[in-house]
């Protein structure tokens, strides 16, 4: 007879929650670089483009996540996640606020939307967000969204440095960052609140923390891709002849 341990205050599983920020892509080597204004233009370019990915696969997963919630008043606070992404009435949103990004930082519409940049290991890693979503239940779903409650700082750190670091991106551009600040706070309130509501055992508080780390490794597998193209200058089968 195994004896389970008792599970953890609210407050110490939050806090447990919020201790894996270390974890978190602002501390990756590729995002360090960017804010210490290191990146090259080509390097910002291949960020962007690669992050369109990730961007346009988020409403995706928020409805995956409303396909799988049988709440009324969960799907009604949840959906606003998608038209902060795909626009309503006269707001583009915000995948469009990520092409304004791209144009600002010299690439055209059609190298975001055509995915000609996004690399594999890109590919891969939101792909695995995506299904996860489908497949696991709303509540796991939207614990993976607590990513979001470290994303204000990384937003806020770009909207300081980037003037600074990199005057050739037309400062409109960073508009998406400046929108994501509020919609991130307001995101982690609620997915916060399902998290501590719904993991109550103590095995369930551990499986959260796993799925936490699950999403903190695809962010920062996405990084790893992008650092071995683009600062390794090691693309997928660089030593390939043609
Ligand atoms: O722009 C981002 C965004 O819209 C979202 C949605 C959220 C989710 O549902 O997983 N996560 C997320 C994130 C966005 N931007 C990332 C960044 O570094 O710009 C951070 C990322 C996150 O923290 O998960």
């Amino acid at each position: 007879m195994t004896h389970e341990q008792p599970p953890w205050s609210r407050q110490e599983f939050e806090a447990r929650l919020r201790a894996k920020e270390k974890y978190y892509h602002i501390n990756h080597p590729y995002h360090v670089m960017m804010a210490e204004g290191k990146l090259s233009p080509e390097q910002i370019r291949g960020w962007v483009a690669n992050r369109f990915y990730y961007q346009i696969n988020i409403p995706r997963k928020d409805a995956a996540i409303m396909a799988n919630t049988p709440d009324r008043d969960v799907r009604r606070k949840w959906m606003q996640r998608i038209l902060d992404h795909d626009g309503y009435g006269d707001d583009a949103g915000g995948i469009e606020a990520w092409i304004q990004l791209g144009i600002a930082c010299g690439l055209s519409r059609d190298d975001l939307t055509s995915l000609k940049f996004v690399l594999p290991g890109v590919r891969f890693a939101v792909d695995a967000y995506v299904n996860f979503a489908r497949t696991a239940t709303w509540q796991e779903a939207a614990c993976s969204s607590l990513t979001e409650l470290f994303a204000p700082t990384i937003h806020r750190q770009r909207l300081a440095g980037w003037p600074d670091f990199y005057p050739w991106i037309a400062p409109e551009g960073l508009a998406y960052f400046r929108k994501r600040v509020t919609q991130a706070s307001r995101d982690v309130e609620h997915g916060l609140a399902i998290t501590l509501d719904y993991f109550a055992a103590r095995a369930q508080q551990e499986r959260a923390l796993d799925i936490l780390q699950f999403k903190l490794d695809i962010l920062w597998t996405m990084l790893d891709a992008m650092h071995t193209a683009y600062v390794d200058m090691r693309p997928p089968y660089f030593n390939i002849p043609e």
